[in-house]
């Protein structure tokens, strides 16, 4: 009998009996007791220069302008995702927040700050945004037309454009790595991997394999290489795209794909397009049940 009372509270009992402590309320006027706040989370847009990259410790030493009504520029040492280490470089400007919690300070969402990448990539999506609005209700593009002009990040933080892949033969499709659907991003991505390696063995030789991002706000170069890395991916010709907000819009458009938050969920379809080495949409299949053959099949080999 006693044994059932001297247990210990199992596990799950005791969470709630934690989660239940910070909602305690004074009980009326007078009785207030000043609680210690729940240690928030503060989140503040920081920008500075990479001084040093420690990929063992994964931390960055960045020297930091003025944080807007949270400290003066100085240098610091951040801790980052281990993928954000090994995207990033000494002398690299960046753009990141900083999310200052009980366990100290680090930097998320870190990007490139370079003028050179940035007017380029500026460029691009200007140029997007301005053929979206001219092509109007035909802004879809067909079996048969070109693929549109872009300008955007790989998970180096490289700039890539479109113009790169002329003379490749491009399988294309958009995905997020948040994505908790494992029959939508994840299924695509596990397609993906399939049809790399199908037309490896196919004696395709010109083969670029190109994922951009539904979810450019979260996934950075350095998550999309995290994404990559975790899944053991080739990314000699496999590269995931990300970039500014409405230069992933406009392809969309362009490319038929609706994306929609749904409050954290991201609720979209799925496309996946064939792309020759002319620049042309040869195919294009719908959701995630495909067979690899269908492109491989459909692409020049040798
Ligand atoms: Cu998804």
């Amino acid at each position: 009998m006693h044994a059932l009372f001297s247990r210990p509270p199992g596990r799950l009992a005791a969470a709630l009996l934690l989660a239940a402590l910070p909602a305690c309320k004074p009980a009326g006027p007078g009785g207030s007791v000043p609680t210690a706040a729940a240690p928030a989370e503060e989140r503040h847009p920081l920008t500075g220069e990479i001084l040093k990259v420690d990929a063992v410790k994964n931390t960055l030493l960045v020297r930091h302008e003025a944080v807007a009504g949270y400290m003066p520029g100085m240098t610091m040492e951040f801790a980052v995702a281990a993928a954000d280490a090994a995207t990033t470089h000494e002398g690299e400007r960046i753009r990141a927040e900083l999310v200052v919690d009980a366990t100290g300070a680090r930097l998320e969402k870190i990007w490139p700050v370079d003028p050179v990448a940035d007017s380029t990539v500026a460029a691009a999506a200007g140029a997007l945004r301005q053929e979206t609005t001219i092509r109007g209700k035909g802004a879809f593009r067909e079996i048969g037309e070109n693929l549109p002009d872009f300008a955007l990040y790989d998970q180096e933080a490289r700039v890539v454009q479109a113009a790169r892949f002329h003379g490749r033969q491009i399988v294309l499709n958009f995905i997020y790595t948040r994505c908790p659907i494992a029959t939508m991003c994840p299924a695509a991505t596990s397609l993906m991997i399939a049809v790399q390696r199908q037309a490896r063995e196919a004696g395709v030789t010109n083969l670029e394999l190109v994922s951009i991002t539904l979810d450019p706000e979260n996934d950075t170069p350095g998550v999309l290489k995290a994404y990559a890395k975790v899944r053991g991916i080739d990314t000699s010709n496999f590269s995931f795209l990300t970039g500014p907000e409405g230069a992933i819009k406009d392809l969309l458009t362009q490319f038929g794909v609706i994306a929609q938050f749904e409050g954290s969920i991201l609720k979209h379809s799925l496309s996946t397009l064939l792309i020759n080495a002319d620049g042309k949409i040869i195919w294009r299949a719908e959701g995630s049940q495909w067979s690899p053959d269908e492109f491989v099949g459909r692409m020049k080999k040798g």
